[in-house]
């Protein structure tokens, strides 16, 4: 019977699409062959998404099929009824006596979702919504063949992917793009970046030891470069602009060979105007695989990641300067796999195993799941020497944590960024109903011998003496102690004073008199009149008169909300933070024995020396707080916290350094090369927090 249903179900889609592709869509085809000769790109995400999907095999023919019957359910057909059930009125009242049914034991995937939610809620056009549809067709997408079951274990794959997923084979060559693109975001459709089209883009699937080769075209307006973040590949390959290669200009190419010697999952991003370029969606993962890994649970990579987007749907940068430098820019929407309305489909039972990156400009995510315990695997470059379970992952930008989760029980659960203020829910995960049997292992904990044996060679050195102090400061010509501008109640919402239209809720702005301490600040007038349109509103608005409120608040500590763990979890400076820049404000990097800053700092080493590195976060520079460091194209252990030695150990290439924190780590300079360390909140970096360690072959 239930067959009997789907097929019903097909017949009709069939017929429909029939009509749709000998062109039978009266009113609609002018428009549609107008739109998709002038604007190609327009064609929404979801639907390149599926057909690249339908190609690779991801989804079935029977997720696809179904897939357009739950639009049809979705009253999708309210405006195409003529595309799926014919032209006239006569064809579509015969048609519309069937009962049309989405089969309940069917999980509908998240792109069917997404395209009919996106649909019917006006977020993607009829012109995309049609031209999609067109696409489909064009694509042979409509040739079903045979009905496969939807049957996950069926399927050559149960990776979730959060973009369509390139495998590659070993010496392969692929083309890669920087394109802009449009995106729906919470309902705003915002001109974006993407890699070949997409943001996140394709996720490049590869074997452990293999060689690839990208072709890479910059179609963007501005020069770009890919860095491929965690592969200890050649450093020509490494994407760092005036060190490894010059920058690639708009409309030129350059040739990346990707090496992959370490499983796990990786990150690849622009090292141009990283800030701006990474935000407006330049960022998408690596999974490095086992050769002939016969894995058999399901891989579902989640980047989380935050926007700001604001009134005109716009992602607001300044072309020529660097700003929100003092803390980095947080957004206002949070994603995941680049959507703010994410869900994930998985059946009940079965080991989920969730790839955590996070592609955020600073903001750090405390990732938890509602009512479920986490089993912590991995992190960055391999797993850890035991798996433990947690409630939540303190995940740093471009860090990546590898946990698996099992749902005993079926049900809508949160995907919760928990701060220690505010719990927000950024995504929910539908388990649904399944045949599979517990596996009461999973709740097992268990050693990586394989990791433990291969760390303990590297035990011996745990106690060395540090060949580089490295200390984190900052330097800036802005008054932070004009903190009690920060404090107004109202300020968190104030949304980073965007909307402070409205001067009654500014009491205690009256410090803002300090103001006249910025007379070193060269770039104060630009800022009033480009970028930082409110806030010169602001300025303009509050008195500079109350010279007398300013001292009593000024007493030269800053509050951090939430920080007691030494993470700013919030913009709790969005004044300061929004009038900060690269010009008024430097983040330093500096080597406490020589005094030496950022590429001054010269550090060197050899093929095959195994050196400790100090990361000194003091709690007394003027404005202390964590600091995600990063160092390109080789692997280190985080041995000790404050003199206390690390209880489980794995392959990193960045650590989180919270403030008033020192970490101790211990680098395996295995690659020859230039190779830049640097803070990853993006601001950070681009304000020089950076620089480079020379390793000698
Ligand atoms: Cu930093």
């Amino acid at each position: 019977m239930k067959n009997g249903k789907n097929i019903l179900i097909f017949s009709i889609i069939l017929f429909g699409i029939v009509f749709v592709s000998q062109g039978v869509i009266v009113g609609h085809s002018q428009e549609w062959t107008d739109y998709k000769d002038s604007d190609q790109r327009l064609i929404p995400d979801w639907v390149n998404q599926v057909v690249d999907w339908w190609s690779e095999g991801i989804i079935s023919d029977r997720e696809f099929a179904t897939g357009l019957g739950f639009l049809v359910k979705e009253k999708v057909i309210e405006v195409d009824t003529r595309i799926v059930f014919g032209a006239t009125d006569q064809e579509i009242l015969d048609t519309k006596n069937i009962e049309i049914n989405v089969d309940e034991d069917i999980v509908i995937p998240d792109w069917i979702r997404n395209g009919a939610k996106w649909y019917t809620t006006n977020q993607i056009s009829e012109k995309d919504f049609l031209s999609g549809i067109e696409y489909l067709i064009n694509e042979d997408v409509i040739s079903f063949g045979e009905k496969s079951a939807y049957d996950y274990e069926k399927m050559n794959s149960k990776l979730i992917a959060n973009a369509s997923p390139i495998h590659l084979e070993n010496n392969q060559k692929i083309e890669f793009s920087t394109d802009v693109i449009e995106k729906i975001i919470d309902g705003k459709k915002v001109q974006m970046f993407g890699y070949n089209n997409q943001s996140p883009g394709p996720m490049l699937i590869a074997n452990q030891g293999d060689t690839v080769t990208i072709d890479f075209k910059n179609n963007l307006d501005i020069p770009t470069t890919i860095h491929w973040h965690g592969l200890r590949l050649d450093y020509k390959s490494d994407g760092v602009p005036h060190l490894t290669q010059e920058p690639i200009q708009p409309g030129e190419t350059f040739q990346y060979t990707l090496k992959f010697p370490d499983t796990g999952i990786y990150v690849y991003h622009p090292h141009v105007r990283t800030e701006m370029q990474v935000d407006r969606g330049l960022y998408g993962n690596i999974l490095v695989q086992e050769k002939n890994d016969s894995y058999q649970n399901f891989q579902i990579p989640l980047i989380l990641d935050d926007i700001r987007i604001n009134e005109e749907n716009f992602i607001e940068y300044d072309e020529d300067i660097v700003g929100h430098v003092l803390m980095g820019h947080f957004g206002n929407t949070m994603l995941i796999n680049g959507d703010s309305d994410y869900v994930l489909e998985v059946p009940q039972n079965e080991i989920l195993k969730l790839y955590l990156t996070n592609t955020a400009n600073t903001r750090t995510f405390n990732f938890q799941i509602e009512d479920q315990n986490l089993k912590l695997v991995r992190s960055d470059v391999s797993e850890y020497e035991k798996n433990s379970f947690v409630d939540s992952v303190i995940i740093a930008p471009f860090e990546r944590r590898v946990v698996e989760v099992m749902f005993e029980h079926t049900g809508v659960y949160d995907i919760i960024h928990a701060t220690p203020e505010k719990k927000y829910s950024i995504g929910k995960i539908i388990v649904k109903e399944s045949e599979v049997k517990i596996d009461k292992e999973f709740f097992q904990v268990s050693e990586n011998t394989k990791i433990v044996e291969e760390i303990s060679e590297f035990k011996k050195y745990f106690s060395i003496e540090p060949e580089l102090e490295l200390e984190f400061d900052l330097k800036t010509t802005l008054d932070l102690h004009m903190d009690s501008m920060e404090h107004m109640d109202s300020m968190e919402h104030m949304d980073s004073m965007e909307h402070m239209d409205s001067m009654e809720h500014m009491d205690s702005m009256e410090h803002m008199d300090s103001m006249e301490h910025m007379d070193s600040m060269e770039h104060m007038d630009s800022m009033m009149e480009g970028s930082m349109d409110h806030a010169s509103i602001i300025s303009q608005g509050m008195s500079m008169e109350h010279d007398d409120a300013m001292h009593q608040h000024d007493d030269g500590s800053m509050h951090h909300h939430g920080s007691a763990d030494g993470i700013e979890w919030e913009d709790e400076m969005p004044h300061m933070n929004k009038m900060s820049n690269e010009k008024n404000t430097k983040w330093i990097l500096r080597d406490k024995n020589t005094g030496k800053e950022g590429f001054d700092i010269g550090f060197e080493a050899n093929v095959g020396d195994i050196k400790k590195i100090r990361l000194i976060n003091s709690e007394d520079s003027m404005h202390p707080m964590q600091h995600p460091f990063h160092l390109h194209g080789q692997r280190f252990i985080v041995v000790s916290e404050n003199g206390e030695m690390s209880s489980n150990l794995s392959w990193q290439d960045s650590v989180l350094v919270p403030k008033g924190s020192t970490i101790d780590i211990l680098v395996e300079f295995s690659n020859p090369g230039e190779w830049l360390m640097h803070c990853h909140i993006l601001e950070h970096h681009e304000s020089e927090m950076t620089s480079k360690i020379t390793v000698k072959s």
